[in-house]
């Protein structure tokens, strides 16, 4: 996602090379499909068009110095803006147990199971970790092939109960398996609810309990 956006918003600032000076026109210009990449990228939209008017603002209220191109002051204000929208500072996952067990939860359809894929993925290509994925949403049927289906693409292990309607004794002996395989990271896909509601975060905080 961060490699796309990337490049979309490379493209957005080609617009202000070679343009001598910052106007409201290249500005709007470059901004629209610096827009138009936030909201490709899942950006929220009243999220995307605040920020765009934030750098919007910064870029007219500017003293273009002589020394820089319009292009490069416009994309150091993005930058700072967007660096700042991302909370400004960097939260590394805490990977030193052996192995780690990260405890997907949220509401139903925001992207838990595939996120759970895109986190093994990440973490066996770029962080050299063996993971396990553990299938611990007993209430869709779908769930657990999806699981599989993702686990096969990235080539990533996943430990499922089709049988079982207990996602703590499926992640317990997802577990025991990962500890037994010498998998380094464990990512536990649970259910979700429609709404926060304390069967959930009594079953979350009954699964974390476990370890
Ligand atoms: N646009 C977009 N869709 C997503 C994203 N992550 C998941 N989805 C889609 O949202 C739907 C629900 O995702 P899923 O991972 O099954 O959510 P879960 O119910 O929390 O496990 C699926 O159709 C996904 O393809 C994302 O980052 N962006
Ligand atoms: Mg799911």
């Amino acid at each position: 996602m961060f490699d796309s956006l990337s490049e979309k918003l490379d493209r957005a600032f080609k617009v202000l090379k070679g343009q001598g000076k910052i106007t409201e026109i290249n500005v709007a210009e470059t901004l629209k499909e610096v827009r138009k990449a936030l909201l490709d990228a899942d950006v929220n939209y009243k999220v995307a068009k605040q920020f765009t008017d934030t750098v919007k603002e910064k870029a007219l209220g500017q003293q273009v110095l002589t020394a820089i191109s319009p292009s490069q002051l416009l994309v150091k204000i993005t930058h700072d803006e967007l660096t700042s929208l991302m909370g400004g500072e960097t939260a590394d996952i805490k990977l030193d147990s052996n192995p780690t067990i990260i405890l997907m939860s949220g509401l139903q359809g925001s992207g838990k199971t595939t996120f759970t894929g895109k986190l093994a993925n990440h973490l066996k290509t770029k962080r050299g970790k063996k993971p396990l994925l553990i299938a611990a949403d007993v209430y869709r049927p779908a769930a657990i092939n999806q699981l599989h289906v993702l686990g096969e693409q990235i080539g990533v292990e996943v430990f499922s109960d089709a049988e079982s309607k207990d996602p703590i004794s499926i992640a317990k002996r997802g577990i025991a398996q990962a500890k037994e395989n010498g998998n380094t990271v464990v990512i536990i896909d649970t259910a979700g609810r429609l709404a926060v509601d304390e069967a959930m975060m009594n079953e979350i905080a009954a699964l974390k309990k476990r370890n």
